[in-house]
């Protein structure tokens, strides 16, 4: 690569208009949220944020070890759902499933990794929404260390467009100076029934 190559990305800012993003917003008041806890070296670590995980049925998906099994999509998520597939058909047909991420204020995080779990499809993109407070999403890449910063408002919808989780990771740092919530919601295209072979 050269030296300045740029991440496989493409930010679409105020991608959901501000009545979509309310209505989301109001019905995300009622999502089952749960705080993880994760097992690192026999320690047991809640993660800093809450999740949920909404797919058709048989899309289930492992976090850190946990098999989360899939709820079915809440009304208004399933509309932006369907906006997505018709305003972004390259990358939104396949999507069969979204992972929520809840942020309580600028303490709560995400560290560095790739969302490269064996059930998500090979090179499929992932798009990534965002509601409420803004944050800074950060893109290293894996071999050179170069680093790029995206902020990520109400609205905007930022792609990882196919083969970005092979080379590059992304983490959500904590920022002191944000005092408000933030949701984000990551579509992605599951290969169903990845997991019941295992059962
Ligand atoms: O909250 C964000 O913007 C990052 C979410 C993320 O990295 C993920 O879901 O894998």
């Amino acid at each position: 690569m050269t030296q300045h190559e740029s991440p496989p990305v493409t930010l679409i800012k105020q991608f959901l208009p501000p009545k979509l993003c309310q209505l989301l917003w109001q019905e995300s008041q009622n999502y089952p949220l749960e705080k993880i806890v994760i097992q690192v070296f026999g320690k047991y670590h809640p993660i800093p944020r809450t999740q949920v995980w909404f797919a058709d049925s048989g899309c289930d998906y492992k976090y850190s070890g946990s098999l989360i099994r899939a709820l079915p999509w809440p009304q208004e998520l399933a509309k932006i759902r369907l906006l997505l597939t018709q305003k972004l058909p390259e990358y939104a047909t396949h999507i069969n499933g979204v992972l929520v991420n809840h942020y309580v204020d600028g303490q709560d995080c995400m560290g560095w990794h790739s969302d490269n779990e064996p059930e998500i499809v090979k090179d499929s993109a992932i798009l990534s929404l965002t509601l409420g407070a803004a944050r800074d999403f950060v893109v290293r890449h894996k071999v050179t260390k170069q680093k790029f910063n995206y902020l990520l408002a109400e609205g905007d919808l930022l792609i990882m467009h196919g083969g970005m989780q092979q080379a590059w990771e992304h983490a959500l740092p904590k920022r002191a100076r944000v005092n408000s919530p933030r949701l984000n919601y990551t579509f992605r295209h599951i290969k169903p029934d990845f997991y019941q072979k295992f059962n």
